[in-house]
């Protein structure tokens, strides 16, 4: 009998490393494997239409805003189509939250998950070909498989996420998750049409020299935020700002650093959605060992009040964000 402590090689495909990591939990039925294959199969069909959009006419704008009253991209529409059809197929999640919709969707199936996604963020890069990202969330369902769901069901604090995950489409396409037992990342090759193992028990460093905010808005920013910037400044730090969330995340997942998107003047509450992008990345970088908070509350406490409920968030290095949380409480007096 296989050790399960011994880590898989580098190169197991996700398939294997799901079966194998399923087999290391007594109670695991196969339900949330399967959910995870279905995200992974329906990010290949995203990956092969963003890989094309500079061919066919799948980039640009469609005319049409979304609940945020932001321009959806072609591309946009087709990856919460292709999630949400792969989704449903699959059976396994029976609400989806979606940032493409203004309301969950309640598939009235048996599926014991709830599923909260961003099916493209940063989709207004897709015209000048940087990278972009898929994020979810999945929770089990409060109420039994089959009976009515109604918000305060869907409504759940980050905590109480069973996985978390991202797809990072940029020079290569990335699968990065956790299921509560670290983090690790696949790398899919097209020509066989399999992720592979390639970064295991992902951990980022406690410290960075690396700070992530767009300083176009520093006029606007809180005083704690503009005295963060002007530290990292005098410290000689690196500003780096992709302007695509998930490649910003992955990069400071990697190396160490901060990326910060505070109250500005244009998003008193923040940018970034709390259900379908802040609390995937707040379990992810937990797991990782760093940390995510509002720079003032743990994003994975927080009680949403609304699916597209806009949060600020700081998140990355450890020592880093603790430096953004200390800074709030000196301006709290
Ligand atoms: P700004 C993309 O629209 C996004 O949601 C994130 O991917 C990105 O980090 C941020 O917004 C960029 O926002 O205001 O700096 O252009």
């Amino acid at each position: 009998m296989e050790d399960s402590r011994i880590a898989l090689p580098i190169g197991t495909t996700l398939d294997r490393f799901i079966k194998k990591k399923q087999d290391e939990f007594q109670f695991a039925t196969g339900e949330l494997s399967q959910l995870l294959r279905d995200i992974a199969l329906a990010g290949k069909v995203v990956n092969r239409e963003i890989n094309k959009a500079g061919l066919i006419n799948i980039v640009g704008a469609i005319g049409s805003q979304n609940i945020q009253g932001e321009e959806q991209q072609k591309l946009d529409v087709l990856a919460n189509i292709r999630f949400i059809r792969a989704l449903t197929k699959g059976g396994e999640a029976s609400v989806i939250i979606s940032e493409e919709d203004e309301e969950f969707t309640d598939l009235q199936n048996n599926g014991k998950y709830m599923i909260a996604i961003d099916p493209l963020d940063g989709s207004s890069n897709i015209d000048v070909n940087v990278s972009i990202g898929t994020i979810f969330s999945i929770y089990r369902r409060v109420t039994p498989p089959g009976s009515s769901v109604t918000l305060d069901d869907v409504l759940q604090p980050g905590r109480e996420q069973v996985a978390a995950g991202y797809l990072l489409y940029g020079s290569s396409t990335m699968l990065v998750y956790t299921t509560g037992h670290g983090v690790n990342g696949f790398t899919y090759e097209p020509s066989l049409g399999e992720y592979f193992l390639s970064h295991p028990n992902m951990e980022i460093p406690r410290d960075g020299k690396v700070y992530s905010i767009n300083d176009g808005s520093y006029h606007s920013f809180p005083p704690a935020i503009r005295t963060y910037i002007e530290n990292c400044r005098e410290q000689g730090f690196s500003a780096r700002y992709i302007g695509s969330l998930v490649a910003d995340f992955h990069r400071n997942l990697l190396k160490g650093g901060v990326y910060m998107y505070p109250s500005t003047a244009k998003d008193p509450k923040g940018k970034l959605r709390l259900m379908y992008e802040c609390n995937a990345l707040a379990f992810l970088i937990e797991q990782a060992g760093g940390s995510a908070s509002t720079g003032q509350e743990r994003i994975l406490d927080l009680q949403p009040e609304d699916l597209h409920q806009r949060v600020p968030l700081i998140i990355g290095s450890t020592n880093m964000v603790e430096a953004v949380e200390e800074l709030f409480r000196g301006q709290e007096g």
